[in-house]
């Protein structure tokens, strides 16, 4: 039997009883994609997927992506499996959706803990929805109104060019030789629920269209300021078999960097999404 136990008031549930292993099908994934957009995060301790078994599961949620736009991923057989690997870059201390720098950013991600450090490396989400509400009606207004650039470049494109000679994956059907920045609304809807969230974010968002710099640095600041808030979060502490799957719609995360050198690696597989739609 299935069982869903939430793990705060306001995101994340920690889903028992299921091995992920079967969970091959979309008609098997189906209740977990429903429990994904009610709870947003959901943790599936004590499972031992390979990274076939761990693609397998991911296909039974939604069309996969290749690994990452710009990064490789695992191997030949494994295209679809990023690999986030400590010593080599695969940290991510900042509040982040994933690749919103590009069109159509990722449904939801599926994230399996490989090796980890004995203490630390912890990962927190955060309620984009809850950050939308806590901010006052004046302010909600005037978000709905705003598109925002996301810019990918800080973070990879140095990569695509020094350890990638300018060639990086097919994304979208179009092979990726520049991050060109993208718009998005600064509200998005989420196109299951209907329900509203501040769909920025400080990994990647750069600027509010429309508004002078430093109406758009300010702005912004209050943006992240709710999207921080710990109300809103959930942290997790990794153990060996973990799986997490999140929303990637209304949440952002944050890697937490704590263990200096030890060792940690994770692969992620992220679901095909859609444009991001405002209000
Ligand atoms: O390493 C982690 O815990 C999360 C890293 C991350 O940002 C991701 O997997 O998208
Ligand atoms: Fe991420």
């Amino acid at each position: 039997m299935t069982q869903i136990e939430p793990l705060t008031p306001v995101l994340g549930a920690r889903v028992t009883g299921v091995d992920l292993a079967g969970v091959r099908s979309a008609e098997a994934g189906a209740p977990l994609r429903a429990a994904l957009v009610e709870h947003k995060v959901l943790v599936f301790p004590d499972q031992s997927l390979t990274p076939t078994a761990h693609r397998g599961f991911a296909a039974a949620l939604g069309e996969l992506t290749p690994a990452h736009p710009v990064v490789p991923g695992l191997d030949a057989d494994h295209p679809e499996i990023y690999v986030l690997d400590a010593g080599d870059g695969g940290k991510a201390p900042v509040w982040h959706t994933d690749v919103t720098f590009m069109a159509r950013p990722p449904l939801g991600s599926v994230l399996r803990a490989v090796t980890l450090p004995p203490t630390g490396g912890d990962t927190c989400w955060t309620d984009l929805e809850a950050a939308y509400l806590f901010l006052s009606e004046p302010l909600r207004d005037l978000a709905d109104k705003l598109t925002a650039v996301h810019d990918g470049r800080k973070d990879f494109e140095e990569y695509l060019h020094e350890r990638l000679g300018g060639e990086g994956n097919t994304w979208e059907g179009q092979r990726i030789r520049s991050l060109e920045p993208v718009e998005h609304p600064v509200v998005r809807v989420h196109p299951e629920s209907g329900r509203r969230s501040l769909f920025v974010n400080p990994g990647f968002t750069t600027r509010l269209l429309g508004v002078s710099e430093a109406e758009s640095r300010a702005l912004l600041d209050v943006f992240f300021a709710a999207v921080g808030r710990p109300e809103f979060t959930v942290r997790h502490r990794w153990r060996e078999g973990d799986v997490v799957v999140w929303d990637n719609r209304s949440t952002a995360h944050y890697a937490v960097d704590d263990y200096g050198d030890q060792r940690r690696v994770m692969h992620r597989i992220t679901l095909r999404g859609d444009v991001p739609v405002g209000v």
